[in-house]
C-alpha cells in the first residue's frame, strides 16, 4: 500500500486498510471515510469536529441516547469486581439478576431468558429452541422453519435461511434446508402513505395456510417474523396481520417467534412489540436496546410452556446443548442492569407513545418532496421510500444518506429507502431538525 493512504484527507494519518468493514462498500468508504469520534446524548461528533444528530440510535440500539455515566460506572465497577466468568455449569450474580429484571419487563408468562452475544445469535438460539422443543415433546417431525420475504434475522446461517433479503442469501450456498417463506407485506399500491398500521393486507397471513397445506403441519416447527420489519426498509404490519398469524400457528401447533431485535425496549412505545400489537409469540429474540448497544448482548425470552418442556428427565442431564462463551457475560449484564434503571427512571420504554404523533406528522410532512413515493411510520420508526434512478437503483438513497451526514444528521439507507429510528430521548426540536435536514437534502438531490 498504497494509493489509498495518500488519498485520505489529512485529518489523520491512520491506515484504513486492515479493517474489513461489515456491510460496507469498503473501497468507496475508505476513499472518502465518514468517521465518528464521540457521542453524547442525541449527538455524535465526527472526527472533523462536527455535531451529527443521531437519527438512527446508532443502528437501532442506543435507545437511551449516548454517554450515560451510570452505565460507564456500572461497567467499570463490574470489570474490577469480576471481568469474566464462565456460564457453563457455573454462575454469577449479574446474569441471574439481569434475567429476573428482564422477566419483570416482559409480557406475562415470559419467565425465562437465554443470553446470547447478539441479535444473530438470539435468532439462531430461538430457532434451535423451537426445533428442540418439538423434539422434546415427541414431535420430532417438525423440522421446517418458516420465515418471510424481505425479513432480516441477522447473518448466522439460521438467520439468513429464514431471512428474505436476497443479497444476504445468494452468495452463501444452499443455506438451511426445509425452509419456506411467507410473502412480504409491502404493498404501496394499496397502502402508500399509511399513517401507522396499514389497512390492507391482513389476509397475507393466510399464506401460512397454503404453506401448511403444501408441507403438512406436522413438518413445521416455527414461524419467525419481525413484528415491524426494519432492515428491509421499514414495513409496518397491516392491521390484524399478526393476530391472524398467531391464530394459524395455534391451529396447526406451530410456534410463533417474534424477532424483536429492533422493536424490543421501547421502540413502539411499549417495552416489546407483542404488547403494542397485543399478540403473544411463544419465543422472542432481543439484542441492541437490551444494553443500549454499549456492550454486545442478546437475549431470547421463552414462556413457561417452552422452557418447562425441557426440564424433564434426569436432573444431571444438560437440557439444551446450546450456549456461547459470552452468554450472560458479566460486563454486559452490568451494563444491561444500569440501562434498565435508566429506562425506568426516564420512562423511556413508553416515551415513544407520547411523541409518536409528533414524529408521525413530521415524517409525513415529507410527502410531496422530490422523489418520495411512500412514507411509513410506527412508534419512533420512520421510513421514506424514494423512487430509484432508472439506471442505478440504490444510488439515490445512498446520495441522500451521504448528504444528510454532511449536513449533520445520521439516517440509514436500504436501497432507496431512508430509515430513521432516533433515540427514544429525542425531542420535538431535534425531530424538526432531522426531518428538515432530510427535506433540504431531498430537494438538492438529483
Ligand atoms: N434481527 C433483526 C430483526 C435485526 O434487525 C438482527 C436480527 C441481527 O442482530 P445483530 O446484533 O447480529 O446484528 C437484526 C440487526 C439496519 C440494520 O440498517 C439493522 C440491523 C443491523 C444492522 C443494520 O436496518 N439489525
Amino acid at each position: 500500500m498504497d494509493a489509498l493512504d495518500t488519498e485520505i484527507p489529512a485529518r489523520s494519518n491512520r491506515s484504513l486498510d486492515a479493517y474489513w468493514m461489515p456491510f460496507t462498500a469498503n473501497r468507496q468508504f475508505k476513499a472518502e471515510p465518514r468517521m465518528l469520534a464521540g457521542a453524547q446524548g442525541l449527538y455524535y461528533t465526527s472526527d472533523d469536529g462536527r455535531e451529527i444528530l443521531d437519527g438512527t440510535a446508532g443502528l437501532w440500539c442506543c435507545n437511551a441516547g449516548h454517554g450515560h455515566r451510570e452505565i460507564a460506572d456500572a461497567v467499570h465497577r463490574q470489570l474490577l469486581e469480576m471481568d469474566y466468568a464462565p456460564s457453563f455449569q457455573m454462575g454469577h450474580p449479574p446474569a441471574f439478576d439481569f434475567a429476573e429484571r428482564l422477566k419483570e419487563l416482559a409480557p406475562d408468562g415470559f419467565n425465562h431468558v437465554f443470553f446470547t452475544g447478539s441479535g444473530s445469535e438470539s435468532v439462531d438460539t430461538a430457532l434451535k429452541i423451537a426445533l428442540a422443543w418439538h423434539r422434546a415433546r415427541g414431535e420430532g417431525t417438525r423440522t421446517r422453519l418458516i420465515g418471510r420475504e424481505r425479513g432480516y434475522h441477522g447473518v448466522g446461517f439460521g438467520g439468513i435461511s429464514v431471512g428474505g433479503l436476497v443479497n444476504n442469501r445468494r452468495h452463501f450456498g444452499t443455506l438451511l434446508t426445509g425452509v419456506d417463506h411467507l410473502p412480504h407485506t409491502h404493498a404501496p399500491e394499496h397502502n402508500a402513505y399509511s399513517r401507522g398500521e396499514p389497512e390492507w393486507g391482513a389476509h397475507l397471513a393466510d399464506e401460512l395456510e397454503r404453506i401448511v397445506a403444501l408441507h403438512g403441519a406436522e413438518t413445521i416447527a416455527a414461524v419467525i417474523v419481525e413484528p415491524v420489519a426494519g432492515s428491509t426498509g421499514v414495513l409496518i404490519p397491516p392491521k390484524g396481520y399478526l393476530k391472524r398469524l398467531r391464530e394459524i400457528c395455534d391451529k396447526h401447533g406451530i410456534l410463533l417467534i417474534f424477532d424483536e431485535v429492533i422493536t424490543g425496549f421501547g421502540r413502539l412505545g411499549t417495552p416489546f412489540a407483542s404488547q403494542f400489537f397485543d399478540v403473544m409469540p411463544d419465543l422472542f429474540t432481543t439484542a441492541k436496546g437490551l444494553t443500549n448497544g454499549v456492550v454486545p448482548m442478546g437475549a431470547v425470552f421463552a414462556t413457561d410452556r417452552i422452557h418447562d418442556a425441557f426440564m424433564q428427565g434426569p436432573e444431571a442431564t444438560i437440557e439444551l446443548f446450546h450456549g456461547y462463551t459470552y452468554s450472560g457475560h458479566p460486563i454486559a449484564c452490568a451494563a444491561g442492569l444500569a440501562v434498565l434503571d435508566i429506562y425506568a427512571r426516564d420512562g423511556l420504554l413508553t416515551r415513544a407513545a407520547q411523541i409518536a404523533s409528533v414524529w408521525e406528522d413530521a415524517v409525513h410532512s415529507l410527502k410531496g418532496e422530490p422523489h418520495v413515493t411512500d412514507i411509513r411510520n410506527l412508534g419512533l420508526i420512520g421510513g421514506v421510500e424514494l423512487a430509484p434512478r432508472s439506471d442505478a437503483p440504490g444510488t439515490r438513497g445512498y446520495d441522500v444518506f451521504k448528504a444528510c451526514f454532511e449536513a449533520g444528521c445520521m439516517v440509514r439507507v436500504t436501497g432507496d429507502i431512508i430509515a430513521m429510528s432516533p433515540p427514544l430521548t429525542i425531542g420535538e426540536a431535534e425531530i424538526g431538525r432531522l426531518i428538515d435536514t432530510l427535506r433540504k437534502v431531498l430537494r438538492q438531490t438529483a
